[in-house]
C-alpha cells in the first residue's frame, strides 16, 4: 500500500503511549545497571509523599527531571532515575485517626494509584529500584544507622524545647507554622526529652560544602542563614557579688568594639541568674513564666515590643570596672550564645528600643567618619565606624578593637575570639505512631540501652489502635521488653523518628535497595554522589540540610563504600510551583487543584508533559491553563499528521544532501536548543525548538534530504519532552532502533551556523505575523520590501496604509521588522 494515498491513522495518544511503554519494557530500556560501560549518571527527583493521586506539581517535578535524564542518556551516559515513597509520616497518621483507615492501608492504596499514574507518564525510571520508607527492610537499615550514630555520640538524648501542635498532639516545626499548615494559635512551647542529631557538629562543613556544589543561589543563601555562623568574641563580666554560685556572666557579641557602650545586661528567663532572682521576687517569677510561652519565632524578631525587668544584680565592665545592672528580657534567645547579651543601645536596634522604653542610658561609643564623639544618638547606629568614648579603644576600628581587647583581657581569660551559630541540633522524635521505631530500650537501672544489632529490626506493629495517641506505649507486645544489659524488665522506646530521617538517606539506598548484609553496598559506590537533584525549594532549610548532614555522617562512620564524595547532590534545580487557574496556591479548600489523572485521561502523557515543560522556565511559578493544554493537544495532533504525510519524503531522503541554507537554519535551532538545555531553560525546547523545527519541515517539503535530517532532529528533541509520540514516529518514519537509545547530535560548531542569510521576525501592529529569511547583504529597505511580500504579512496589511516600518538587527543572525499600519489606502 502506498502510504501517501491512504488516509493517516488518527493520533490516539493513550494507545500509542501504552504500546511504546511496552516496547521500552520489552527492551529493558528503563533499567540502569552497574555493569554498563557508559559513564554513570544519577539523576534524582525528590520522592513523593503518597498523599493520594499524583498532582500536577509532581508531574512538573518529574517531567523536568526526565528532560535532563533523557538528554544525559542520549549524550552517552548510563542514567539512573529511581522512584519510591516517603511513606511514613504525619499526614497518613492524622488521616488514619480521622477516617479510621489504617495508615498502612492508606499508603498502600495511594502508592498503587500514584505508581500507575507515574508509569503512565512514561518517565525514564528503573522501577526495579522502587522502595518505601515504611518497608521493614528500609527502616531496619535506618535503625542500624541510628545505632551507629548513637555509638559515636552523633545522636543523644536530652530535653529540648519543641513546638507542640495542640490540635493534633504532635510535635510540629517552625516551618509548618510559617507555611500555614499549623495555626500559630494552636502551638505552644513544651520541653520534652528528645533524641537529637548533632547537626551543629557539622556546621562548618555544611557551610563550606555550599561552595563546592552547583545549587541555586537562593537555596545556598537559605542554608547560610540557617547555619548562621558569625564571628565575634565572648566576654566575661565579673559579678559585683557572687550570686547563685556564679562569679561571672559570659556573653557572646559580634561587636566587642562597643564594650564601653554597655549600659545593661540581659539574660533569658531560664538563665541561672533569672531563676535565682525569681525565687525572692514574685514579679520576676511571673515575668519568667510569661517568657516561657514566647514562641521562638517571636523572640528573635527585631521589631515588636520588648519586655524586661531588672534583677537587682550587677556586673562589672571588665575594661572600666563600671557597674552595670542585669535585666531579664524576653528578646534574649535561650539557646544562642550563652543565653545572655550585653546591651549596647547606641548601636543595636533591639537594645535601642529596650533602653528607650526603660529609660536606660544610651552612650555613643562608635562614630562614622565625620560624626562627632559627643553627637547625640537619635536612633541605633549599627554600621561599625571607629571607637569613641572608649578609653583604650578610642580611634580603633572593629578589628583593631578585637586585637586590643585580646591584648588587654585575653591573658586574664576575660575575652576570647568566638563564633556564633544559629543552627540547632535536630530533634527527631515526633510523638507519633507511623514512623521508624527508635531502637532503644528504657531500663530503670541501666538507663537508655541500645537494642542489640542482632535484634533489629524493631518492627512497627500493625495491629494497633492508631486512634490512641500513645498507641505504641499501650501495645503490650511492643512495649514490654527485656533490658539487653541487665536482663531486667524494661520498656521499649515508644516514640518514632521524624520522616525527615527517612528522606535524609533514601537517595543512597536507591542504589542498592535490596541489600540485606550492608546498609550500602558497592553499588552505592558506583552511583553516588547523585549528579543532579530536582525538587521544590520549600525543602531548603529542612530536607536539603538533613540529607547533606547524613551523607557526611555516613561517610565518617565508614558506611559509604568507595568514593561517594562529601556532598550527596552535586547539582540541584528547584522548580517553581504550579498555581491553580485562579492564580492561587492549589489547595483542596480552594477547590482549584488539578490532578495528573485529569489530563492523562483526556489528553495523554505526552500532552501533559509538553504543556508543563513548555509553559514556563522550570524555576518560575505559573498558573494552570486548561486552554493551553488543549493547544498542545492540537499541536501534537497536527505534528502527527505532518510526520505521517512526510513518510515518503523521509524515506527518499536517505543518503542525499540537503540544501545548505536549510541546514544552516536547522543548525541554528539545534545550537540554541543545546544552549537552552545547558541553562536548563527547558521551556524553550518547546516553542523555540520543537515548534520552529516543525515549521521548517512544514515549509520545505520538496527537499527530501532535509525532511530526513529535520525529522530526525525533531524527534530527538521531542524524546525529552513527549517521548511516546516521538518513539512511535521514529519507527513509522523508518529510523533505526529505539529513539530512547539514539545518540544526541554532535555539538554544533560556528561553521555549521554560518551563511549569508538573516532571519527576521515580522510584526504588524505588535502581533507576530511571519518569519522571513533574506540575504545578509540586504539593507533595511530591501528587508522591509521582502517582509511586505511575505504572504501572511501581506494579508494583514491588506486595505491598510503602512504608517511606520522599522528594522531592528540583533546579534547578526536575527532581527525584527515592525510595521505600524492604519486603515486607508
Ligand atoms: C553587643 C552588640 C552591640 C551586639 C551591637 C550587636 C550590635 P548575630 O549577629 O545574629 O550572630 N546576642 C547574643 N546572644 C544573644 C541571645 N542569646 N539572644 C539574643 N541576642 C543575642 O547576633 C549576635 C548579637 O546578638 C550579639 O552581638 C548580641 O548583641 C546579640 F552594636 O552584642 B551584640
Ligand atoms: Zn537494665
Amino acid at each position: 500500500m502506498d502510504p501517501a494515498t491512504t488516509p493517516n491513522e488518527a493520533y490516539s495518544p493513550q494507545e500509542i503511549e501504552r504500546k511504546v511503554q511496552r516496547k521500552w519494557d520489552d527492551a529493558g530500556s528503563l533499567f540502569a545497571d552497574e555493569g554498563d560501560r557508559r559513564p554513570k549518571y544519577y539523576s534524582l527527583s525528590m520522592w513523593p509523599y503518597p498523599s493520594g493521586d499524583l498532582h500536577v506539581g509532581h508531574l512538573r517535578n518529574y517531567a523536568i527531571g526526565d528532560v535532563w535524564a533523557r538528554h544525559k542518556r542520549m549524550q552517552g551516559h548510563n542514567v539512573m532515575q529511581a522512584m519510591g515513597w516517603d511513606a511514613f509520616g504525619k499526614d497518613a497518621e492524622l488521616k488514619a485517626r480521622k477516617m479510621g483507615i489504617h495508615p498502612y492501608e492508606w499508603v498502600k492504596a495511594n502508592t498503587a494509584n500514584m505508581r500507575r499514574e507515574l508509569k503512565a507518564l512514561g518517565f525514564l525510571v528503573d522501577w526495579r529500584r522502587e522502595m518505601a520508607s515504611c518497608n521493614p527492610l528500609y527502616y531496619y537499615w535506618e535503625q542500624f544507622l541510628f545505632l551507629k550514630m548513637w555509638e559515636s555520640d552523633l545522636v543523644y538524648h536530652a530535653p529540648t524545647k519543641v513546638l507542640w501542635d495542640n490540635s493534633t498532639s504532635t510535635v510540629t516545626s517552625r516551618r509548618e507554622v510559617d507555611l500555614g499548615n499549623v495555626a500559630k494559635d494552636n502551638v505552644s512551647v513544651v520541653e520534652m526529652p528528645a533524641y537529637q542529631m548533632r547537626l551543629r557538629k557539622y556546621a562548618n562543613e555544611l557551610l563550606e560544602g555550599l561552595g563546592k556544589i552547583d545549587w541555586p543561589e537562593k537555596i545556598v543563601k537559605d542554608q547560610q542563614y540557617l547555619i548562621g555562623r558569625s564571628d565575634g568574641m565572648s566576654i566575661r563580666f565579673p559579678l559585683a557579688k557572687k550570686t547563685a554560685g556564679l562569679a561571672e556572666l559570659d556573653v557572646y557579641t559580634t561587636r566587642p568594639d562597643t564594650l564601653m557602650g554597655v549600659t545593661y545586661m540581659a539574660v533569658h528567663a531560664d538563665h541561672a541568674l533569672a531563676r535565682h532572682a525569681a525565687k525572692s521576687d514574685s514579679k520576676v517569677a511571673a515575668f519568667c513564666d510569661e517568657c516561657a510561652k514566647v514562641l521562638p519565632m517571636d523572640a528573635g524578631n527585631p521589631e515588636g515590643d520588648k519586655k524586661g525587668l531588672p534583677l537587682g544584680i550587677e556586673v562589672l565592665n571588665p575594661l572600666s570596672q563600671e557597674k552595670i545592672p542585669v535585666w531579664v528580657a524576653d528578646y534574649v534567645v535561650d539557646d544562642y550564645g550563652s543565653g545572655a547579651l550585653m546591651g549596647v543601645p547606641a548601636h543595636d536596634f533591639r537594645d535601642f528600643n529596650f533602653a528607650s522604653k526603660y529609660k536606660l542610658p544610651i552612650v555613643r561609643v562608635n562614630a562614622a567618619p565625620g560624626v562627632a564623639a559627643d553627637a547625640p544618638v537619635t536612633q541605633a547606629e549599627t554600621a561599625p565606624g571607629l571607637a569613641v568614648n572608649s578609653g583604650p579603644l578610642d580611634g580603633l576600628d572593629k578589628d583593631g578593637c578585637i586585637d586590643k581587647l585580646e591584648e588587654l583581657l585575653g591573658d586574664k581569660k576575660m575575652a576570647w575570639r568566638d563564633h556564633g551559630l544559629s543552627l540547632r541540633d535536630w530533634p527527631i522524635n515526633r510523638r507519633m505512631y507511623w514512623g521508624t521505631p527508635i531502637p532503644i530500650i528504657k531500663c530503670d537501672k541501666c538507663g537508655l540501652v541500645p537494642v542489640p544489632y542482632e535484634d533489629l529490626p524493631v518492627l512497627l506493629p500493625i495491629d494497633v489502635d492508631f486512634r490512641d495517641e500513645d498507641a505504641l506505649a499501650n501495645h503490650p507486645d511492643f512495649a514490654e521488653a527485656k533490658c539487653p544489659s541487665c536482663s531486667g524488665k524494661a520498656k521499649r522506646e515508644s516514640d518514632t523518628m521524624d520522616t525527615f530521617v527517612n528522606s535524609a538517606w533514601y537517595y543512597a539506598r536507591f542504589a542498592c535497595r535490596d541489600s540485606t548484609d550492608r546498609i550500602l553496598d558497592g553499588r552505592a559506590g558506583h552511583w553516588l554522589p547523585c549528579d543532579h537533584y530536582f525538587g521544590g525549594d520549600e525543602h531548603a532549610q529542612g530536607h536539603l540540610v538533613y540529607a547533606r548532614f547524613m551523607h557526611k555522617v555516613m561517610r565518617d562512620l565508614g558506611l559509604l563504600p568507595g568514593d561517594c564524595g562529601d556532598e550527596p547532590f552535586a547539582a540541584l534545580l528547584c522548580q517553581g510551583m504550579v498555581l491553580g487557574s485562579d492564580g492561587k496556591k492549589m489547595s483542596k479548600s480552594q477547590d482549584n487543584t488539578v490532578m495528573a489523572k485529569d489530563i492523562l485521561d483526556s489528553h495523554g502523557a505526552d500532552v501533559a508533559r509538553m504543556y508543563i515543560i513548555g509553559v514556563s522556565n522550570p524555576k518560575d511559578t505559573f498558573p494552570w491553563n486548561e486552554e493551553h493544554v488543549r493547544d498542545h493537544a492540537k499541536f501534537l495532533d497536527a505534528l502527527w499528521n505532518l510526520a505521517m504525510d512526510r513518510r515518503p519524503q523521509v524515506a527518499d531522503g536517505a543518503g542525499k544532501k540537503a540544501d545548505p541554507a536549510l541546514m544552516v537554519a536547522l543548525n541554528r535551532l539545534l545550537s540554541s536548543i543545546d544552549r537552552n538545555i545547558g541553562q536548563k531553560h527547558f521551556n524553550n525546547l518547546v516553542f523555540g525548538g520543537i515548534h520552529s523545527i516543525r515549521k521548517l519541515l512544514r515549509d520545505n517539503p520538496e527537499d527530501h534530504a532535509f525532511q530526513r535530517v529535520g525529522f530526525e532532529a525533531l524527534l530527538k528533541v521531542m524524546n525529552l519532552v513527549s517521548p511516546h509520540i516521538a518513539e512511535e514516529l521514529w519507527e513509522r518514519l523508518g529510523f533505526e532502533g529505539l529513539l530512547i537509545d539514539a545518540p544526541w547530535w554532535e555539538p554544533i560548531t560556528a561553521e555549521d551556523v554560518q551563511d549569508d542569510s538573516r532571519l527576521f521576525v515580522v510584526q504588524v501592529n505588535g502581533k507576530r505575523r511571519d518569519e522571513i529569511e533574506v540575504p545578509a547583504s540586504f539593507g533595511d529597505d530591501e528587508v522591509v520590501k521582502a517582509a511586505m511580500e511575505s504572504r501572511n504579512v501581506a494579508r494583514h496589511l491588506e486595505g491598510q496604509k503602512v504608517a511606520t516600518s522599522k528594522v531592528i538587527r540583533k546579534d547578526g543572525a536575527h532581527g525584527i521588522v515592525f510595521f505600524v499600519a492604519k486603515p486607508g489606502k
